[in-house]
């Protein structure tokens, strides 16, 4: 069982900064993994295999969601896995679109395991094509090939991956197959011997010189984030979330606090949007 048993992150005494909004308990671990992906696809089945009993169940800081975290050991790595509430989208109209979302953009994961439903592959690789613009370190679970194969249906795994740019793992995760091999690919991410090459869609070319505007401005001011494409395309989209988290302060680094240059950045960042 994880270190940290309390749910209010704020009462928590080993929390700070950007992880006490998240709610990450920070506890002894090398890595720090979470499951992503639509409803019903298996997320909950593979995260108590790999968790077993080590799970802390708790809510999401200031939210009514469920949040269960677990850990595990793979080789010689301690791995931390949050299960992530399911979404079909990352846009953020709903607090498990929010939750999600903030997760994998702020919560320093060094890999998002998304898990995606073998027989209804085209709903599911929305999620996952949201999931490749904001972060390269993705792998991708095929879960539910019993399923599939059982309708008929055959689903070319190397393909799949080749066309996203992530591997891709075959899975029946509540046969636990295919979890080996999962591991195996996820540590390959998080220890930087797998590079990937993630699909992502080409930009409009106005769009794209907005976005290049816009990304020494947010490189400046968050210089801990990896994401900062996705931020200005979300800025160029108008994403109110996003406006704010800036304007109060929430993209700060939990290392070195408030983010200083905020006030002279925000009128240079309103005029790069008004291109
Ligand atoms: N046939 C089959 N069913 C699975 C597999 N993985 C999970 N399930 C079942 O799918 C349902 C939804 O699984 P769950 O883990 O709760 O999905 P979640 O909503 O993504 O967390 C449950 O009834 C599981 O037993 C699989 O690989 N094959
Ligand atoms: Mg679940």
């Amino acid at each position: 069982m994880a270190g940290c048993q309390c749910t209010q992150a704020a009462g928590c005494p080993t929390v700070s900064g950007n992880f006490t909004r998240l709610g990450i308990n920070i506890d002894n671990y090398d890595f720090l993994i979470a499951l992503a992906g639509n409803p019903n696809t298996g997320k909950t089945t593979l995260f108590n295999a790999l968790s077993g009993l080590r799970q802390h169940t708790g809510n999401w800081p200031g939210k009514t969601v469920v949040r269960s975290e677990g850990a595990f050991r793979h080789h010689e790595y301690k791995y931390k896995v949050v299960d992530l509430p399911g979404t079909y989208s990352l846009l953020s109209t709903s607090e498990d679109e929010e939750i999600a979302r903030d997760f994998i953009l702020f919560g320093n994961l060094d890999c998002v395991v998304v898990v995606v439903d073998a027989t209804a592959l085209e709903r599911n690789l929305n999620l996952v094509l949201q999931v490749l613009e904001i972060t390269d370190r993705v792998v991708v679970a095929l879960n539910l090939m019993d399923e599939a194969e059982r309708k008929g249906l055959y689903v070319d795994a190397r393909k799949l991956s080749r066309e996203l740019g992530v591997p891709v793992v075959p899975m029946v995760a509540r046969e636990g197959k295919g979890i080996d091999q999962l591991l195996q690919t996820v540590e390959d991410v998080v220890t930087g011997r797998l590079s990937t090459r993630p699909r992502r869609i080409d930009l409009d070319p106005q769009i794209e010189e907005a976005v290049q505007q816009l990304l020494p401005h947010l490189k400046n001011l968050y210089p801990h984030l990896s994401n900062h494409r996705w931020l200005a395309m979300r800025l160029l989209e108008g994403d109110r979330s996003i406006e704010d988290a800036i304007r109060n302060d929430a993209l700060a680094d939990p290392e070195t606090g408030s983010t200083v240059p905020a006030d002279e950045e925000i009128p240079e960042l309103e005029a790069a949007l008004e291109v």
